[in-house]
């Protein structure tokens, strides 16, 4: 007996990666069914070689589904999880609106899928942020073997990460410039194509951006309050694929060669480190990939049992389809979750 599994907000960049990585890991699903916005309903999604349309979520009983993934946006996450969630469904959301709640997990598997037996306080459990998700994939073996005192993070971010106008407005800004056109500016506050802008999501008080602090957050959370974060988060003209600069301060010495082969050997990792021209991962690679990627690794001398990593992975995948989608098979294979019924 299979599933039943939502997945709301199934028209945008993340829910319609969610439908293809559902199908392609062979999630055992006996239905699956697409929702969107009522201005959406009716719209056509692909689900393998079907096509699903959508359903629109006001109209929609979760009554007799089992799991919803949520790909919506904070403000319907809000309003809808805690009522789909009344309903016996247990929602797994990607947008930020529970992932600082005391009493809802935020999972990444390979990093601390004990805590995902949380989920029975609210019936939510959190997906993080795609620039976090990678980033403790690649930290928590090496916190496991050295204990990391200190991270400074520096990011570049594809613009899929800021939704699918943000895709086009790259798209058409770079078509403008060559063809010499006006170049307009929407989604971003600066020309996206041929430029890098130092600013995702909305500033904070203390002048970080909210996305710098989401990975300040996220990290402690999910992996150890005690480690000291910093962050610079940054937009760059890439289609898909976030890259990361990390330098790390441990508490015991911790060789590159040492970090290579625990890397090596780590749930999710995949280490490219060749130490050569083109021996390493860009995310033009990465793009389509589940693994997350690291290279350039070498030794800090400028700090004690310091290291420098180079960590790419693809953010609709791992930073938040495919991590979402992990996240219902643990319940799965840990029977946390038994099926309500056979769907129709
Ligand atoms: C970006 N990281 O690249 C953001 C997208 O909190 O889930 C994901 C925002 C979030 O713009």
């Amino acid at each position: 007996m299979g599933y039943k599994v939502a997945v709301v907000g199934a028209t945008g960049n993340v829910g319609r990666e969610m439908l293809d990585i559902l199908h392609e890991r062979g999630f055992p699903a006996d239905k699956v069914v697409p929702i969107a916005s009522r201005r959406s309903q009716g719209v056509d999604v692909s689900y393998g070689d079907d096509t699903l349309k959508c359903q629109a979520l006001e109209n929609y009983d979760f009554s007799d589904t089992d799991i919803c993934l949520m790909s919506a946006g904070g403000s319907v996450s809000k309003e809808w999880a805690p009522k789909i969630a009344a309903k016996g469904c247990v929602v797994i959301d990607n947008s930020s609106a529970w992932r600082y709640d005391a009493d809802v997990p935020l999972i990444v598997p390979e990093v601390n899928a004990d805590a995902v037996t949380g989920f029975t306080r609210k019936n939510i459990i959190a997906n993080p942020n795609c620039s976090t998700a990678q980033l403790v994939v690649a930290l928590k073996p090496l916190h496991e073997a050295a204990n990391i005192k200190r991270l400074v993070v520096s990011t570049y971010q594809s613009v899929s990460g800021a939704g699918k106008d943000a895709m086009d407005e790259l798209f058409n800004q770079t078509r403008a410039i060559f063809v010499n056109d006006p170049v307009e500016s929407e989604k971003f506050t600066k020309r996206i194509a041929f430029n890098v802008i130092p600013h995702i999501d909305e500033f904070m008080e203390d002048g970080y951006t909210k996305e710098e602090w989401k990975v300040l957050a996220e990290t402690k959370k999910m992996l150890d309050p005690k480690i000291k974060v910093t962050c610079t988060a940054v937009r760059v003209p890439v289609f898909i694929g976030h890259a990361e600069s990390v330098n790390i301060e441990f508490e015991k010495p911790l060789s590159a060669e040492d970090a290579r082969s625990i890397l090596r050997e780590a749930p999710g990792c995949l280490v490219v480190d060749k130490q050569e021209d083109g021996g390493y991962v860009t995310p033009y690679e990465c793009a389509g990939e589940d693994a997350t990627f690291i290279s350039r690794i070498r030794e800090d001398a400028t700090v004690e049992n310091g290291l420098n990593i180079w960590v790419v992975s693809d953010n609709l995948r791992k930073g938040a389809a495919l991590n979402t989608i992990q996240i219902a098979e643990l319940l799965v294979n840990r029977k946390l979750i038994q099926p309500k019924k056979q769907a129709a």
